[in-house]
């Protein structure tokens, strides 16, 4: 029985053409900034997002403590959406490595409001933690892979001006948002002092994330980097695999949101399950049980025997995510399967 892997846009494997483009990589020591693939990759997505320099980085999550641990002194606070995920799914990092606490405000399917910013802005007493940097998700993952309205991120980024805040951006999926919504990446980045994209979610890379800046900035988390443990050597061969990500899977991400669409359609026709079309924007479906007494967890085990593979998120709800491994007759296939196992409102 094949595998249909919705769990995350993470479970990609590199395709043969990208295995032949990271063979094929010039490599040298990127401790001494000799790897000129890195250094080719790091220009281009500088260039991308309108940035003067990139860093390129193990992971999002180290992406996105860097961009803290840069931007805040232990004390500081940081403004953020509720479940954003660097503050659920990244060990507790800011407090951990930065030393900030965090004040994280309830979203409308993950996107704040810049009155409700104001509000959080801490008055300068000595007392108070130091507002210091506003963190936003761009697509927001929880929310099931929802774009940021350009206006609201202009409304808060002016705020923030005003105030003397730093402006991070977690762009994990910033060519989802991209692609769907067709603002140019550099368009998003420019409200922010810092941006992460990754090319190891929908792009289809085996790993690799990179944090974009002004050039003093990114010295700095350089020197981090260094710190956290994340300096590396002849990573070329992974930031081949990103470069030949960027040049073959960016557009095809496309195809990701039209089957997430067909089969939340689908899916939404089902009685037991509760899923708010207006929020599949781009290659995420946010799924939830109408029966909050109903077994959603025996529900995912009988599907994932069915050999359709998704993410619980909590008791009663369930992420399912399209990616370079889906095709268009897996989404039949699955269509079949949920229909199956959630025929009956209490399954
Ligand atoms: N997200 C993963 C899991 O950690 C949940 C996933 O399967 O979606 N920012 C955002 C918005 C992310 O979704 C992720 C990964 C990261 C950062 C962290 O990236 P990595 O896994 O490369 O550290």
């Amino acid at each position: 029985m094949s595998i249909i892997d919705f769990r995350s846009d993470t479970v990609t494997k590199p395709t043969p053409a990208m295995r032949q483009a990271l063979a094929a990589a010039d490599v040298g020591d990127d401790g001494y900034g000799e790897d000129p693939t890195v250094n080719r990759l790091q220009e281009r997505i500088a260039h991308l997002l309108g940035k003067e320099a990139a860093l390129f980085v193990p992971s999002g999550t180290m992406a996105n403590q860097l961009a803290i641990r840069c931007q805040t002194q232990p004390g500081d606070e940081i403004i953020c959406e509720a479940a954003s995920h660097f503050l659920d799914y990244e060990v507790g990092g800011a407090a951990a490595l930065s030393g900030v606490s965090t004040r994280s405000l309830p979203g409308d399917a993950g996107v704040i409001t810049a009155a409700q910013v104001q509000e959080a802005i801490r008055p300068a007493t000595f007392y108070f933690p130091r507002t210091r940097l506003i963190v936003l998700e761009n697509t927001h993952n929880l929310a099931g892979g929802v774009i940021w309205p350009l206006a609201r991120i202009q409304e808060i980024s002016a705020l923030a001006k005003g105030h003397g805040l730093r402006m991070h951006l977690d762009g994990a999926r910033l060519w989802n948002a991209s692609v769907a919504s067709g603002v140019a990446p550099r368009t998003y980045a420019a409200f922010f002092d810092s941006v992460s994209v990754c090319f190891s979610k929908g792009l289809g890379a085996p790993a690799g994330s990179a944090l974009a800046g002004a050039k003093e900035f990114i010295e700095t988390a350089r020197r981090f980097r260094k710190m956290f443990g994340g300096g590396m050597r002849q990573c070329g061969i992974l930031a081949a695999a990103a470069i030949y990500a960027l040049e073959h899977h960016y557009e095809r991400l496309r195809e990701d949101h039209a089957l997430a669409r067909t089969l939340a359609e689908e899916l939404a026709r089902l009685p037991s399950l509760l899923i708010n079309l207006n929020s599949v924007q781009t290659n995420i479906i946010k799924i939830a049980v109408a029966d909050k007494q109903a077994d959603c967890l025996a529900a995912i085990a009988a599907l994932k025997d069915e050999g359709v593979w998704v993410t619980p998120m909590g008791s009663s709800s369930f992420r399912v995510v399209t990616h370079l491994g889906i095709a268009a007759g897996d989404i039949a296939r699955a269509a079949e399967i949920f229909r199956r196992v959630f025929r009956q409102s209490s399954f």
